[in-house]
C-alpha cells in the first residue's frame, strides 16, 4: 500500500505529528537526514503501524500516493530551501510540498511562487502546540496554493485540537505566507501573554508579599473565569512546583529570558506595516532587558530600590490586577489583530479574521476561553475595525479601567516595572484621546525640515508650510509621510 503522505525531519515535532496522523488511521511514510533516525522510528515508537521507513527522498517520494505530499519538519531556513531543491527533481505535475516548521512568511511567499513556477504546489503551515500538541492535536494554520487544500484538508483537520464538539483548529488561511504570518503572529501574542502574567506574578510577591502557594491559587482561581487559558493554568502549576529542597522551582531559575525570534519578526513587521504593535514589542524588549543580566547587576548597585509599602486592601488589589490583566491582554490582541489587517490588505490575503481565532482555540500556546469572544465579535461584524470598537469589547475595556490604573499607579510609586501593563494602557489612553500632542511634533518636524502639515481647518490632504524662523524659503520637502 502506498502511503497517504510523506514527512521529512524524525524530531520532537516531526515525530509526534506523523504518530498522530497515523493514529487517525493514515499511512505515513517518513525520512530523515540522519537515516539513522528512521531505522530508530520505525523499530521503536513506530513499531507494528504503518508507517513506510525511507533512506532516501527518491524512495519517500516513490512510497506516496498521487498527488504526493512531501511534508517538512525541519529546522527553518537553510534546511527547508535545501529540501525543496531535492524534492523537485522526483516529483510530477501537482504535487505537494508542505512546509511546517516556523518558516518567516517572506521565505514562504517566495517558496511559494518558486515551487509553483516549477508546476507544483506549495503549503506553509504554522503548527503549533509543541510536543504534544503535535502529538494529541496542534491548532494549525495553513496558506499557500489554494488548489492544493483539498488534497490535505482531511489529514490536517482530522489531525488537528478540536473545540466546540469537533470543530477542528485548522482551516485555510489564505495565499502564499498567510499561515505562516498568522503563526507568527500566534507567537508574538504569546510573548505578550507570557510577559502579562509575569508582571502580575511579580507584583504579587514584591508588592502584595503574596508565598507561592497564595500566587498559585490566584492563578488557578483566574483560570476558572474570563481569563481562563493555558498560559494561565500552566502557570497555577509552576508557581506550586517545589524543587527537591521544597523551596519553589521558580526561585531557582535565572532570570534571563530566552527566545527563538518569532516574537521579534512580529515587532518588525509592526514596524514595516505602520502599525502600534506596543504590547508585543514591550514583551520582546522586556527579554532583551532580562538579558542584560551583568548590567542590571552593575544597576541594581547604583539605584538601590525604592521602599516597597502597600498598606491598602489586598484582596481589592487583586481584583484590580486581575483587571489589568484582562485589560493588557485584551490591548494585545486588539493591536495582533490591527496588524493582521494590515497585513491582510498589504498582502491581498483576505484574512478571516474569526476563523483565526477559533483556529487558536484549542491545540495552541495562547488558547484560551478569550478568543472565543473575539471570534463572536467577528461574527457579529465581519468588517470590524478594531476590538475595542466591538460593543462586548467595548464594555469589558471600561470595567477593567479603574482597576488596571490602580496596579500601574502603585506599580510605578513602588518602582516594580510593568512595562506590558503600563505601555498597553498608555496605548489606550493614546487610541481614545480625540487630539494627540502630534500638532506640536508635524509643527517641530516642520520647523526643521519644511516635511508640512495639514490644518484643523482645512480639508485632509492640503499641506502647508509656515516660514517659522523668517529664514526659511519657500521650498518643502517632499517626502511627506503621514
Ligand atoms: P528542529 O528544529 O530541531 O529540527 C530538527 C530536524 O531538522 C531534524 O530532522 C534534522 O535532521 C533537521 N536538520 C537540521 Br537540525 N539541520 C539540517 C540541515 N542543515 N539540513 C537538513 N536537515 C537538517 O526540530 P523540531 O523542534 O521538531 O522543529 C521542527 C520545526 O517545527 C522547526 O521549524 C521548529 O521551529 C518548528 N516548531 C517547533 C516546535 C517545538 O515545540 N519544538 C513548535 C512549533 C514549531 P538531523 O536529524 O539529520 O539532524
Amino acid at each position: 500500500k502506498l502511503a497517504d503522505i510523506g514527512l521529512i525531519g524524525l524530531a520532537v515535532m516531526g515525530e509526534n505529528l506523523v504518530l498522530n496522523m497515523e493514529s487517525k488511521g493514515f499511512t505515513v511514510a517518513v525520512y530523515n537526514r540522519t537515516t539513522s533516525k528512521v531505522d530508530k522510528f520505525i523499530e521503536g515508537r513506530g513499531a507494528g503501524k504503518n508507517f513506510i521507513g525511507a533512506h532516501s527522498i527518491k524512495e519517500l517520494v516513490d512510497a506516496l500516493e498521487k498527488p504526493r505530499k512531501v511534508m517538512m519538519l525541519v529546522k527553518a531556513g537553510d534546511p527547508v530551501d535545501s529540501f525543496i531543491e531535492q524534492i523537485i527533481p522526483h516529483l510530477e505535475e501537482g504535487d505537494i510540498i508542505i512546509d511546517g516548521g516556523n518558516s518567516n512568511f517572506t521565505d514562504t511567499i517566495r517558496r511559494t511562487e518558486y515551487v509553483e513556477g516549477k508546476g507544483f504546489r506549495f503549503i506553509g503551515t504554522g503548527v503549533s502546540g509543541g510536543e504534544i500538541g503535535a502529538l494529541r492535536g496542534p491548532s494549525m494554520m495553513p496558506g499557500g496554493s489554494k488548489e492544493a487544500w483539498p488534497h490535505v484538508k482531511e489529514i490536517f483537520q482530522s489531525i488537528s485540537a478540536k473545540v466546540d464538539g469537533g470543530v477542528p483548529c485548522c482551516d485555510w488561511v489564505g495565499a502564499d505566507g498567510a499561515g505562516h504570518y498568522v503563526k507568527m503572529i500566534h507567537n508574538g501574542i504569546e510573548y505578550g501573554d507570557m510577559q502579562i502574567i509575569s508582571e502580575a506574578y511579580q507584583f504579587m510577591k514584591d508588592v502584595l508579599k503574596m508565598n507561592y502557594d497564595e500566587m498559585h491559587e490566584t492563578f488557578k482561581k483566574w483560570n476558572t473565569g474570563e481569563l481562563d487559558s493555558y498560559l494561565i493554568e500552566i502557570t497555577a502549576d509552576i508557581l506550586a512546583y517545589k524543587d527537591e529542597d521544597g523551596e519553589p522551582m521558580v526561585e531557582k531559575i535565572l532570570d534571563t529570558a530566552g527566545q527563538k525570534g518569532t516574537g521579534k519578526w512580529t515587532g518588525i513587521e509592526a514596524m514595516h506595516l505602520g502599525v502600534p504593535l506596543t504590547l508585543i514589542a514591550e514583551s520582546v524588549f522586556s527579554r532583551f532587558l532580562s538579558a542584560q543580566l551583568d548590567l542590571r547587576d552593575q544597576a541594581s548597585q547604583v539605584f538601590p530600590a525604592p521602599e516597597i509599602s502597600f498598606e491598602g486592601d489586598k484582596t481589592e488589589m487583586l481584583e484590580n490586577l486581575k483587571m489589568a490583566v484582562y485589560g493588557a491582554k485584551l490591548i494585545s490582541y486588539a493591536q495582533g489583530y490591527n496588524l493582521l489587517m494590515e497585513a491582510s490588505k498589504a498582502n491581498n490575503w483576505d484574512l478571516k479574521y474569526g476563523d483565526i481565532a477559533l483556529v487558536w482555540r484549542g491545540g495552541c500556546i495562547i488558547r484560551s476561553a478569550f478568543l472565543s469572544d473575539i471570534k463572536k465579535a467577528f461574527d457579529n461584524n465581519p468588517a470590524l475595525s478594531h476590538l475595542l470598537l466591538d460593543d462586548f469589547f467595548k464594555d469589558k475595556v471600561q470595567a477593567a479601567q479603574p482597576g488596571w490604573r490602580k496596579v500601574c499607579a502603585t506599580a510605578i510609586t513602588n518602582g516594580i516595572p510593568v512595562p506590558t501593563l503600563s505601555a498597553a494602557l498608555a496605548y489606550f489612553d493614546g487610541f481614545r484621546t480625540k487630539r494627540l500632542p502630534a500638532n506640536l511634533l508635524q509643527a517641530q518636524r516642520d520647523y526643521f525640515g519644511a516635511h508640512t502639515y495639514e490644518r484643523v481647518d482645512k480639508p485632509r490632504g492640503e499641506f502647508f508650510h509656515t516660514n517659522w524662523t523668517g529664514e526659511g524659503a519657500d521650498t518643502v520637502s517632499t517626502a511627506y509621510n503621514s
